[in-house]
């Protein structure tokens, strides 16, 4: 699908225009939970001021495979970022104005759908696991995301999951079992947090969010997460060919490195 250049370029007050910034044609790119959060909770006051300093060095943005209301209680707001993409860039945002977006329900089908969430709410009911709580399907705009658990679960119950599910493979076989049923659709599922898998269509990984700057023509794009490993929902952007990639292991480690490449060095 084609995106549109981006409708603005009108900077708010205060904030630098791409070209005169110490590197204008660099841009750094997050991943959220584990790389600017812990996740699903806010970034911290060090965080923020590190990323209103790197606005000054370089472009910035976020590449979150949440949506985008989770993704704004983690980042706080928009206009801390001169990108924000949600949902791996199907829903994205440039200076606060929203870009061109695709849709999962379009893309896959009413009817296929149907048989997909009718397959999941079989197979969950059938999986034993200590507790369950509610939400196991959350439809988005441009994916679905599924949770053996529940996306109602408290942060305890979502350590307590992924913990039971590190040793009991619970994701992992389901997804098995959906790569093979649904392998006429075409889709990736990916392992990305603590509780639950996304479900969306092939090349609707985080690479996804590249077209949407494509037109701005940076030269160097740098991204960094923590869920790099093959498998994980930051490995394929953080080895396309056209970014420059960087695993992180906590925000900490974020900060530390943004330090070492950008903010101690110019
Ligand atoms: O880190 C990205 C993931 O964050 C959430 O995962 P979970 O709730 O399992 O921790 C979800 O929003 C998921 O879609 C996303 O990829």
């Amino acid at each position: 699908m084609s995106v549109p250049l981006p409708t603005t370029n009108t900077f708010p007050a205060g904030i630098l225009p791409f070209e005169q910034r110490k590197f204008p044609k660099t841009i750094c790119m997050f991943d959220v939970d584990g790389t600017l959060s812990l996740a699903r909770q806010q970034a911290t006051p060090e965080m923020f001021a590190t990323l209103k300093k790197l606005r000054e060095y370089t472009a910035v943005a976020f590449v979150g495979g949440s949506d985008l209301s989770k993704i704004l209680e983690q980042v706080s707001s928009l206009s801390l970022f001169d990108y924000g993409f949600a949902e791996n860039g199907l829903v994205g945002y440039k200076l606060g104005q929203q870009l061109a977006s695709a849709s999962f329900i379009k893309h896959v089908g009413e009817e296929e759908y149907k048989k997909m969430v009718n397959w999941i709410l079989r197979y969950l009911s059938d999986v034993d696991i200590p507790i369950k709580r509610g939400t196991f399907i959350e439809f988005r705009n441009g994916m679905i995301n599924v949770s053996p658990v529940g996306r109602n679960a408290s942060i305890q119950e979502r350590i307590d999951f992924e913990k039971f599910d590190k040793e009991h493979g619970i994701r992992a076989e389901m997804v098995t079992r959906m790569e093979q049923d649904f392998v006429h659709l075409g889709l990736t599922f990916a392992i990305g947090g603590q509780i639950s898998f996304d479900i969306f269509p092939q090349g609707w990984d985080k690479t996804y969010s590249l077209r949407h700057i494509e037109p701005e023509g940076f030269d160097t794009i740098h991204f960094f997460g923590d869920k790099t490993f093959k498998g994980g929902n930051d490995y394929e952007i953080f080895s396309d060919p056209r970014v420059t990639g960087h695993t992180v292991t906590s925000p900490e480690d974020t900060m530390r490195q943004l330090d070492e490449l950008f903010l101690t060095v110019a």
